[in-house]
């Protein structure tokens, strides 16, 4: 994983529990002297063990801090690449341009990237059909910045994962209900 979602993660710990709680994830989490650097790659591990602490040291289930994290994700990569996201007119365009857009733009601008597919179909407008795939299986993170990108438009949105890989599925099939502007 690229260090930018690290960095992502170390900014929301800072904002929420201070730097003394972050020096002490990253030191049970990661070699020694550990930097990240927003275009180089990380383990995964290293992310899902800095995740689960967050868990703990907030008794909360890692499913809600994956959400959470995803969330806020979502802000923080709009302020770092805020002209990606003004390619949209919308929420529903850019939900449907995650992979063609949004992705295709990362991987010019970080080498070698690890990106899940996402494939999104406009059933009907307030309807979107969105299928995850990836071999981190990072789904809750795919939720948390959809919902991330409701917040952005100030929208309501409604999220039904109704195919989980977690549950054995080939991909995480997610049903996203959106309140549409143009009616
Ligand atoms: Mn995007 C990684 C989903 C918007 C840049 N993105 C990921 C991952 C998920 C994901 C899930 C974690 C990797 C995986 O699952 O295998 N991303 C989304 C969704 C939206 C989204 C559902 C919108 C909603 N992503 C964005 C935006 C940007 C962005 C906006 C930047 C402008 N995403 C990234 C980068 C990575 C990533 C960078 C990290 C890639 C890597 O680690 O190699
Ligand atoms: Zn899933």
């Amino acid at each position: 994983m690229k260090g930018v979602i690290f960095r992502g993660l170390e900014s929301l710990v800072i904002e929420k529990c201070g730097m003394a709680a972050w020096e002490s994830l990253l030191e049970k989490n990661a070699p020694d002297d550990r930097v990240y650097v927003s275009a180089k790659s990380y383990p995964d591990e290293e992310l899902v063990g800095l995740a689960q602490d967050v868990a703990v040291a907030l008794s909360l289930p890692l499913q809600d801090v994956l959400k959470a994290f995803g969330e806020y994700l979502f802000g923080y990569l709009l302020q770092k690449h805020p002209t990606i996201v003004d390619t949209f007119d919308g929420f529903s365009s850019l939900i449907m341009g995650i992979d063609s857009v949004i992705h295709v733009e990362v991987a010019k601008l970080y080498q070698e990237p690890n990106l899940p597919k996402i494939e999104c179909e406009l059933v009907r407008e307030g309807f979107i059909l969105m299928q995850y795939y990836s071999k981190r299986k990072l789904c809750l993170c795919a939720e948390g910045l959809v919902y991330g990108a409701a917040a952005h438009y100030s929208i309501d949105v409604t999220l039904d994962h109704v195919e989980c890989m977690h549950q054995g599925a080939d991909a995480c099939v997610i049903e996203v209900r959106y309140e549409s502007t143009n009616i």
